[in-house]
Protein backbone atom coordinates (compact mmCIF):
# COMPACT_ATOMS: atom_id res chain seq x y z
CA UNK A 1 0.00 0.00 0.00
CA UNK A 2 1.22 3.66 -0.81
CA UNK A 3 0.47 7.11 0.96
CA UNK A 4 1.75 9.04 -1.57
CA UNK A 5 2.68 6.68 -4.59
CA UNK A 6 3.98 9.13 -7.15
CA UNK A 7 7.12 10.28 -4.64
CA UNK A 8 7.31 6.60 -3.42
CA UNK A 9 8.21 5.29 -6.69
CA UNK A 10 9.92 7.70 -8.10
CA UNK A 11 12.97 6.97 -10.14
CA UNK A 12 15.57 7.34 -12.78
CA UNK A 13 15.80 11.01 -14.69
CA UNK A 14 12.53 11.84 -13.22
CA UNK A 15 14.39 11.28 -9.72
CA UNK A 16 17.27 13.16 -10.66
CA UNK A 17 15.46 16.39 -11.73
CA UNK A 18 13.72 16.08 -8.90
CA UNK A 19 16.62 15.62 -6.72
CA UNK A 20 18.81 18.58 -8.54
CA UNK A 21 15.97 21.14 -8.17
CA UNK A 22 15.30 21.02 -4.67
CA UNK A 23 19.00 20.64 -4.18
CA UNK A 24 19.70 23.96 -5.36
CA UNK A 25 16.80 25.11 -3.14
CA UNK A 26 18.46 23.54 -0.11
CA UNK A 27 21.87 25.26 -1.16
CA UNK A 28 19.83 28.55 -1.34
CA UNK A 29 18.30 27.94 1.52
CA UNK A 30 21.91 26.83 3.64
CA UNK A 31 23.42 29.68 2.19
CA UNK A 32 21.05 32.19 4.35
CA UNK A 33 23.45 30.87 7.56
CA UNK A 34 26.59 32.38 8.71
CA UNK A 35 28.43 28.68 8.48
CA UNK A 36 27.43 27.54 4.92
CA UNK A 37 28.31 31.24 3.70
CA UNK A 38 31.60 30.73 5.34
CA UNK A 39 32.26 26.71 4.34
CA UNK A 40 30.86 27.41 0.56
CA UNK A 41 33.69 30.12 0.61
CA UNK A 42 36.14 27.93 2.11
CA UNK A 43 34.95 25.14 -0.42
CA UNK A 44 35.25 27.60 -3.57
CA UNK A 45 32.00 26.59 -4.86
CA UNK A 46 29.00 28.44 -5.31
CA UNK A 47 25.21 27.17 -5.57
CA UNK A 48 25.14 27.84 -9.26
CA UNK A 49 28.60 25.71 -9.63
CA UNK A 50 26.40 22.20 -8.89
CA UNK A 51 24.49 21.40 -12.01
CA UNK A 52 24.31 17.52 -11.67
CA UNK A 53 24.21 14.58 -8.84
CA UNK A 54 28.00 13.94 -9.03
CA UNK A 55 28.90 17.61 -8.55
CA UNK A 56 27.51 17.26 -4.88
CA UNK A 57 30.95 16.14 -4.16
CA UNK A 58 32.14 19.56 -4.40
CA UNK A 59 30.04 20.41 -1.33
CA UNK A 60 31.55 20.48 2.12
CA UNK A 61 30.23 18.25 4.64
CA UNK A 62 28.52 19.19 8.14
CA UNK A 63 29.27 17.49 11.45
CA UNK A 64 27.49 17.06 14.39
CA UNK A 65 30.55 19.38 16.21
CA UNK A 66 29.00 22.45 13.51
CA UNK A 67 26.23 21.81 14.97
CA UNK A 68 27.77 22.05 18.23
CA UNK A 69 29.75 25.33 17.44
CA UNK A 70 26.45 27.07 15.98
CA UNK A 71 24.51 26.07 19.38
CA UNK A 72 21.71 27.02 19.97
CA UNK A 73 20.55 28.78 16.87
CA UNK A 74 22.93 29.47 14.59
CA UNK A 75 22.08 27.01 11.70
CA UNK A 76 18.63 28.08 11.75
CA UNK A 77 17.87 29.82 8.22
CA UNK A 78 14.63 31.37 9.18
CA UNK A 79 13.78 34.01 11.69
CA UNK A 80 12.91 32.40 15.04
CA UNK A 81 9.39 33.36 14.62
CA UNK A 82 8.93 31.05 11.83
CA UNK A 83 10.12 28.31 14.10
CA UNK A 84 7.38 26.58 15.61
CA UNK A 85 9.05 23.51 17.14
CA UNK A 86 12.31 22.73 18.70
CA UNK A 87 13.87 19.19 19.66
CA UNK A 88 17.53 18.07 20.54
CA UNK A 89 19.57 15.37 20.91
CA UNK A 90 22.49 14.40 22.56
CA UNK A 91 25.70 16.13 21.47
CA UNK A 92 28.72 14.13 21.22
CA UNK A 93 30.22 16.68 24.53
CA UNK A 94 28.72 19.07 26.35
CA UNK A 95 25.73 20.90 24.51
CA UNK A 96 22.71 19.28 22.87
CA UNK A 97 22.24 19.74 19.37
CA UNK A 98 19.45 21.23 18.49
CA UNK A 99 16.89 20.84 15.01
CA UNK A 100 14.38 23.65 14.27
CA UNK A 101 11.00 23.12 12.56
CA UNK A 102 9.19 25.41 10.43
CA UNK A 103 5.26 24.51 9.98
CA UNK A 104 5.99 22.99 6.58
CA UNK A 105 8.76 20.71 8.00
CA UNK A 106 6.03 19.16 10.49
CA UNK A 107 3.83 18.65 7.48
CA UNK A 108 7.04 17.20 5.54
CA UNK A 109 7.72 14.94 8.29
CA UNK A 110 4.87 13.69 9.36
CA UNK A 111 4.40 12.67 5.27
CA UNK A 112 7.28 10.70 5.94
CA UNK A 113 5.72 8.69 8.69
CA UNK A 114 2.34 8.38 7.13
CA UNK A 115 4.68 6.62 3.92
CA UNK A 116 6.51 4.27 6.54
CA UNK A 117 3.24 2.84 8.33
CA UNK A 118 0.89 2.67 5.24
CA UNK A 119 3.81 0.92 3.35
CA UNK A 120 3.24 -1.83 6.48
CA UNK A 121 -0.05 -2.41 5.90
CA UNK A 122 -1.11 0.16 9.05
CA UNK A 123 -3.93 2.38 8.52
CA UNK A 124 -7.44 3.62 10.24
CA UNK A 125 -8.52 0.61 11.53
CA UNK A 126 -5.27 0.38 13.85
CA UNK A 127 -5.00 1.15 17.53
CA UNK A 128 -1.03 2.64 17.94
CA UNK A 129 0.67 2.73 21.27
CA UNK A 130 3.41 5.26 20.79
CA UNK A 131 5.33 3.83 24.19
CA UNK A 132 8.79 5.83 23.53
CA UNK A 133 9.63 9.81 24.63
CA UNK A 134 7.61 12.17 24.19
CA UNK A 135 9.54 15.25 24.91
CA UNK A 136 12.48 16.56 23.26
CA UNK A 137 13.16 12.75 21.71
CA UNK A 138 12.23 13.08 18.08
CA UNK A 139 10.24 9.37 18.68
CA UNK A 140 7.65 10.55 20.36
CA UNK A 141 6.18 13.46 18.65
CA UNK A 142 7.30 12.46 15.04
CA UNK A 143 5.38 9.05 15.22
CA UNK A 144 2.24 10.50 17.11
CA UNK A 145 1.13 13.39 13.92
CA UNK A 146 2.40 10.85 11.10
CA UNK A 147 -0.18 8.10 12.98
CA UNK A 148 -2.63 10.61 13.04
CA UNK A 149 -2.19 11.65 9.81
CA UNK A 150 -3.31 8.73 8.36
CA UNK A 151 -6.07 8.31 10.70
CA UNK A 152 -5.08 5.24 13.61
CA UNK A 153 -6.31 5.82 17.12
CA UNK A 154 -3.06 6.95 18.77
CA UNK A 155 -2.37 6.17 22.13
CA UNK A 156 0.43 8.52 23.38
CA UNK A 157 1.54 6.05 26.37
CA UNK A 158 5.48 7.24 26.12
CA UNK A 159 8.07 5.26 28.36
CA UNK A 160 7.25 4.55 32.08
CA UNK A 161 4.98 2.20 34.06
CA UNK A 162 5.39 -0.90 32.29
CA UNK A 163 2.57 -2.80 33.61
CA UNK A 164 -0.06 -0.05 32.99
CA UNK A 165 1.55 0.28 29.29
CA UNK A 166 0.44 -3.98 28.99
CA UNK A 167 -2.90 -3.49 30.18
CA UNK A 168 -3.45 -0.43 28.29
CA UNK A 169 -2.21 -3.23 24.85
CA UNK A 170 -4.76 -5.83 26.32
CA UNK A 171 -7.91 -3.12 27.40
CA UNK A 172 -7.56 -1.11 23.94
CA UNK A 173 -6.58 -4.27 21.71
CA UNK A 174 -3.40 -2.01 20.44
CA UNK A 175 -2.36 -3.70 17.31
CA UNK A 176 0.45 -1.83 16.43
CA UNK A 177 3.40 -0.76 18.78
CA UNK A 178 6.48 1.85 18.37
CA UNK A 179 9.19 1.72 20.80
CA UNK A 180 12.97 1.22 21.11
CA UNK A 181 13.94 -2.95 20.35
CA UNK A 182 15.36 -2.86 24.08
CA UNK A 183 12.36 -1.34 25.35
CA UNK A 184 9.77 -4.12 23.49
CA UNK A 185 12.16 -6.50 25.45
CA UNK A 186 11.24 -5.37 28.19
CA UNK A 187 7.67 -5.30 27.39
CA UNK A 188 7.87 -8.65 26.48
CA UNK A 189 9.14 -10.02 29.74
CA UNK A 190 6.64 -7.86 31.94
CA UNK A 191 4.13 -9.46 30.10
CA UNK A 192 4.96 -12.68 30.53
CA UNK A 193 5.34 -12.33 34.29
CA UNK A 194 2.11 -10.79 33.90
CA UNK A 195 1.11 -13.94 31.90
CA UNK A 196 -0.30 -11.51 29.46
CA UNK A 197 -0.36 -13.04 25.75
CA UNK A 198 -0.94 -9.55 23.95
CA UNK A 199 -2.80 -11.13 21.25
CA UNK A 200 -4.37 -8.26 19.23
CA UNK A 201 -0.67 -7.00 19.07
CA UNK A 202 0.64 -7.61 14.89
CA UNK A 203 3.08 -4.82 13.71
CA UNK A 204 5.79 -3.55 15.94
CA UNK A 205 7.68 -0.55 14.35
CA UNK A 206 11.79 -0.59 15.84
CA UNK A 207 14.40 1.79 16.00
CA UNK A 208 16.30 4.39 17.27
CA UNK A 209 19.16 2.20 18.51
CA UNK A 210 20.92 -0.80 16.57
CA UNK A 211 19.04 -4.35 17.10
CA UNK A 212 20.19 -7.13 15.54
CA UNK A 213 17.81 -10.25 13.13
CA UNK A 214 18.59 -12.33 16.12
CA UNK A 215 16.73 -9.36 18.43
CA UNK A 216 14.29 -9.31 15.58
CA UNK A 217 13.58 -13.34 16.00
CA UNK A 218 13.16 -13.16 19.76
CA UNK A 219 11.00 -9.69 19.60
CA UNK A 220 8.52 -12.12 17.14
CA UNK A 221 8.04 -14.77 19.00
CA UNK A 222 7.67 -13.25 22.52
CA UNK A 223 5.39 -10.51 21.51
CA UNK A 224 3.22 -12.66 18.79
CA UNK A 225 4.21 -9.36 16.23
CA UNK A 226 6.01 -8.52 12.92
CA UNK A 227 8.57 -6.37 13.77
CA UNK A 228 9.89 -3.69 11.59
CA UNK A 229 12.88 -1.34 11.27
CA UNK A 230 12.77 2.54 11.47
CA UNK A 231 15.86 4.79 11.15
CA UNK A 232 15.79 8.36 11.46
CA UNK A 233 18.08 10.77 12.99
CA UNK A 234 17.18 14.71 14.90
CA UNK A 235 19.09 16.47 12.42
CA UNK A 236 16.96 15.30 9.53
CA UNK A 237 13.78 15.99 11.83
CA UNK A 238 13.96 12.20 13.14
CA UNK A 239 12.52 9.10 12.50
CA UNK A 240 11.05 8.92 8.80
CA UNK A 241 14.48 8.43 6.82
CA UNK A 242 14.46 5.41 5.65
CA UNK A 243 12.10 2.61 6.48
CA UNK A 244 11.69 -1.63 6.32
CA UNK A 245 9.19 -2.72 3.81
CA UNK A 246 7.01 -5.94 4.23
CA UNK A 247 10.02 -7.42 2.36
CA UNK A 248 12.59 -6.75 5.35
CA UNK A 249 15.64 -6.66 3.44
CA UNK A 250 16.69 -2.99 3.62
CA UNK A 251 15.14 0.07 4.49
CA UNK A 252 13.55 2.31 1.61
CA UNK A 253 15.07 5.86 2.10
CA UNK A 254 12.59 8.53 1.03
CA UNK A 255 15.08 9.76 -2.02
CA UNK A 256 12.79 12.92 -2.93
CA UNK A 257 13.90 13.85 0.37
CA UNK A 258 16.83 13.30 1.20
CA UNK A 259 20.06 12.54 -0.92
CA UNK A 260 22.29 9.86 0.49
CA UNK A 261 25.74 8.67 0.07
CA UNK A 262 28.38 6.19 1.42
CA UNK A 263 31.80 7.40 2.08
CA UNK A 264 34.96 6.14 3.89
CA UNK A 265 34.96 7.93 7.18
CA UNK A 266 38.73 7.71 6.82
CA UNK A 267 39.22 9.64 3.90
CA UNK A 268 35.52 11.31 3.02
CA UNK A 269 35.98 9.54 -0.37
CA UNK A 270 32.64 8.41 -2.32
CA UNK A 271 32.68 5.00 -1.72
CA UNK A 272 30.80 2.34 -5.04
CA UNK A 273 27.68 1.40 -4.40
CA UNK A 274 27.51 -1.68 -2.54
CA UNK A 275 30.71 -0.70 -0.19
CA UNK A 276 30.06 -0.60 2.93
CA UNK A 277 30.57 2.70 4.86
CA UNK A 278 29.39 6.16 6.36
CA UNK A 279 26.42 7.50 5.25
CA UNK A 280 26.08 11.24 4.66
CA UNK A 281 22.70 12.69 4.26
CA UNK A 282 21.74 16.31 2.31
CA UNK A 283 17.84 16.88 3.13
CA UNK A 284 16.23 18.27 0.29
CA UNK A 285 13.52 20.33 1.72
CA UNK A 286 14.17 21.08 4.81
CA UNK A 287 13.36 24.49 5.83
CA UNK A 288 14.35 25.53 9.12
CA UNK A 289 17.12 23.82 9.50
CA UNK A 290 18.99 22.95 6.13
CA UNK A 291 22.35 20.44 6.51
CA UNK A 292 24.56 20.09 3.26
CA UNK A 293 26.37 16.30 2.77
CA UNK A 294 25.36 15.65 6.81
CA UNK A 295 28.11 13.20 8.60
CA UNK A 296 25.71 10.50 10.38
CA UNK A 297 27.97 8.26 11.58
CA UNK A 298 26.42 5.35 10.59
CA UNK A 299 27.56 2.41 9.24
CA UNK A 300 25.89 0.92 6.15
CA UNK A 301 25.81 0.70 2.64
CA UNK A 302 23.51 1.07 -0.58
CA UNK A 303 21.21 -2.23 -1.90
CA UNK A 304 20.99 -2.99 -5.27
CA UNK A 305 18.77 0.07 -7.26
CA UNK A 306 16.36 -2.27 -8.25
CA UNK A 307 14.49 -5.52 -7.22
CA UNK A 308 12.25 -4.86 -4.78
CA UNK A 309 9.32 -6.61 -4.54
CA UNK A 310 7.37 -3.21 -2.91
CA UNK A 311 8.06 -1.37 -5.92
CA UNK A 312 10.06 1.28 -4.51
CA UNK A 313 13.65 2.51 -4.89
CA UNK A 314 16.66 1.86 -3.48
CA UNK A 315 17.22 0.66 0.36
CA UNK A 316 20.08 1.10 2.31
CA UNK A 317 21.13 -2.30 4.76
CA UNK A 318 20.40 -1.84 8.42
CA UNK A 319 22.91 0.15 10.39
CA UNK A 320 25.70 -2.39 11.74
CA UNK A 321 27.21 0.08 14.05
CA UNK A 322 28.48 3.54 13.91
CA UNK A 323 31.99 4.80 12.62
CA UNK A 324 32.38 6.62 16.36
CA UNK A 325 31.04 3.74 18.78
CA UNK A 326 33.63 1.56 16.97
CA UNK A 327 35.85 -0.08 20.48
CA UNK A 328 39.55 -0.26 19.79
CA UNK A 329 40.68 -3.10 22.01
CA UNK A 330 44.44 -4.59 21.80
CA UNK A 331 44.11 -2.91 18.46
CA UNK A 332 40.88 -4.92 17.32
CA UNK A 333 38.01 -3.31 16.33
CA UNK A 334 34.67 -4.12 17.71
CA UNK A 335 30.91 -3.31 17.35
CA UNK A 336 28.78 -3.40 20.00
CA UNK A 337 26.07 -4.84 17.51
CA UNK A 338 28.29 -7.44 16.98
CA UNK A 339 28.50 -8.23 20.24
CA UNK A 340 24.97 -8.54 20.91
CA UNK A 341 24.05 -10.66 17.87
CA UNK A 342 26.22 -13.66 18.83
CA UNK A 343 24.76 -13.34 22.50
CA UNK A 344 21.39 -13.48 21.02
CA UNK A 345 22.12 -16.25 19.20
CA UNK A 346 22.62 -18.74 22.32
CA UNK A 347 19.80 -19.64 24.25
CA UNK A 348 21.75 -19.67 27.16
CA UNK A 349 21.80 -15.89 27.03
CA UNK A 350 18.67 -13.85 28.92
CA UNK A 351 17.40 -10.59 28.02
CA UNK A 352 20.24 -8.05 28.89
CA UNK A 353 23.94 -7.33 29.12
CA UNK A 354 26.21 -5.10 29.68
CA UNK A 355 30.01 -4.02 28.14
CA UNK A 356 32.71 -2.90 30.12
CA UNK A 357 36.36 -2.12 28.96
CA UNK A 358 39.20 -1.27 31.40
CA UNK A 359 42.80 -0.82 30.70
CA UNK A 360 44.70 -3.19 33.21
CA UNK A 361 48.38 -3.16 33.55
CA UNK A 362 48.08 -0.89 30.34
CA UNK A 363 46.34 -3.54 28.41
CA UNK A 364 42.62 -3.59 27.27
CA UNK A 365 40.73 -5.97 29.18
CA UNK A 366 37.00 -6.19 27.90
CA UNK A 367 34.14 -7.87 30.82
CA UNK A 368 30.73 -8.78 29.52
CA UNK A 369 28.34 -8.69 32.34
CA UNK A 370 25.64 -11.57 31.08
CA UNK A 371 22.18 -11.92 32.56
CA UNK A 372 21.61 -15.71 31.91
CA UNK A 373 18.01 -16.98 30.70
CA UNK A 374 15.46 -18.67 32.84
CA UNK A 375 15.57 -22.20 31.51
CA UNK A 376 19.64 -22.59 31.56
CA UNK A 377 20.07 -21.00 35.10
CA UNK A 378 19.94 -23.65 37.67
CA UNK A 379 22.76 -22.34 39.84
CA UNK A 380 25.03 -25.24 39.58
CA UNK A 381 28.41 -24.40 39.45
CA UNK A 382 29.54 -27.15 37.22
CA UNK A 383 26.72 -25.78 34.01
CA UNK A 384 28.39 -22.26 34.98
CA UNK A 385 31.47 -23.08 34.25
CA UNK A 386 30.32 -24.64 30.45
CA UNK A 387 28.37 -22.27 30.02
CA UNK A 388 30.70 -19.12 30.39
CA UNK A 389 33.41 -21.32 28.36
CA UNK A 390 30.50 -21.85 25.21
CA UNK A 391 30.03 -17.95 25.66
CA UNK A 392 33.62 -16.87 25.54
CA UNK A 393 34.56 -19.31 22.50
CA UNK A 394 31.36 -17.99 20.67
CA UNK A 395 32.80 -14.22 21.04
CA UNK A 396 36.54 -15.27 20.58
CA UNK A 397 35.48 -16.65 17.66
CA UNK A 398 33.51 -13.45 15.52
CA UNK A 399 35.04 -10.75 17.31
CA UNK A 400 38.71 -12.21 17.37
CA UNK A 401 39.14 -11.31 20.90
CA UNK A 402 39.42 -12.81 24.55
CA UNK A 403 36.82 -11.81 26.66
CA UNK A 404 35.77 -12.17 29.94
CA UNK A 405 32.11 -13.43 30.74
CA UNK A 406 30.47 -13.19 33.63
CA UNK A 407 27.54 -14.36 34.28
CA UNK A 408 24.87 -12.83 36.35
CA UNK A 409 20.97 -14.43 37.29
CA UNK A 410 18.13 -13.61 35.15
CA UNK A 411 16.19 -10.20 35.19
CA UNK A 412 19.34 -8.63 37.65
CA UNK A 413 21.07 -6.15 35.32
CA UNK A 414 19.17 -2.63 34.47
CA UNK A 415 16.75 -1.94 32.38
CA UNK A 416 16.52 0.81 29.93
CA UNK A 417 12.70 3.10 28.90
CA UNK A 418 14.76 4.72 26.49
CA UNK A 419 18.21 4.03 24.49
CA UNK A 420 20.46 1.27 25.86
CA UNK A 421 23.33 2.01 27.15
CA UNK A 422 25.10 -1.09 27.37
CA UNK A 423 28.93 -0.05 26.52
CA UNK A 424 30.99 1.33 29.34
CA UNK A 425 34.33 2.49 28.08
CA UNK A 426 36.63 3.19 31.56
CA UNK A 427 39.77 3.61 30.00
CA UNK A 428 39.97 7.59 29.86
CA UNK A 429 42.12 8.84 28.11
CA UNK A 430 45.13 7.04 29.34
O1 LIG B 1 16.79 8.11 17.31
C1 LIG B 1 15.24 9.16 15.78
C2 LIG B 1 14.41 7.93 15.79
C3 LIG B 1 13.36 7.81 16.67
C4 LIG B 1 14.65 6.90 14.88
C5 LIG B 1 12.55 6.70 16.68
C6 LIG B 1 13.85 5.78 14.86
C7 LIG B 1 12.80 5.67 15.75
P1 LIG B 1 18.47 10.59 17.46
O2 LIG B 1 18.16 10.56 18.90
O3 LIG B 1 19.00 11.86 16.89
O4 LIG B 1 17.22 10.26 16.59
O5 LIG B 1 19.52 9.43 17.18
C8 LIG B 1 19.93 9.15 15.86
O6 LIG B 1 20.29 6.82 16.44
O7 LIG B 1 22.31 8.38 13.94
C9 LIG B 1 21.71 6.13 14.69
O8 LIG B 1 23.03 6.04 15.19
C10 LIG B 1 20.73 5.66 15.75
N1 LIG B 1 19.59 5.00 15.11
C11 LIG B 1 18.38 5.50 14.84
N2 LIG B 1 17.59 4.57 14.27
C12 LIG B 1 18.33 3.44 14.16
C13 LIG B 1 18.11 2.13 13.65
C14 LIG B 1 16.48 9.09 16.64
N3 LIG B 1 16.93 1.76 13.17
C15 LIG B 1 20.91 8.00 15.87
N4 LIG B 1 19.14 1.26 13.66
C16 LIG B 1 21.29 7.57 14.47
C17 LIG B 1 20.34 1.61 14.16
C18 LIG B 1 19.62 3.72 14.68
N5 LIG B 1 20.60 2.81 14.68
Amino acid sequence: MFWNRAMETIRGDELADLQIKRLKWSLHQAGKTGLYQRRMKEAGVSPDDIKTLEDVERLPFTTKKDLQAGYPFGLFAVPLKEVVRIHTTSGTTGKPTVVGYTRQDLENWSELIARNMTMIGLGEDDIFQNAVNYGLFTGGLGFHYGAEKIGMTVIPSATGNTRRQIEMIEDFGVTAIHCTPSYALHLAEVAESMGKSLDTLKTGIFGAEPWSESMRGELERRLGLKAYDSYGLSEMYGPGVAFECPERDGLHIWHDSYLVEVIDPATGERLDPGERGELVITPLVKEAMPLIRYRTGDITRLMDEDGCACGRGQKIERITGRCDDMLVIRGINVFPSQIEHVLRSLPEVGDQFMVYIDRVKHLDEMTIEIEMSKVSFSGELQDLARIQKKISTELQNTLGLRTAVRLVEPASLPRFEGKARRVIDRRGNA
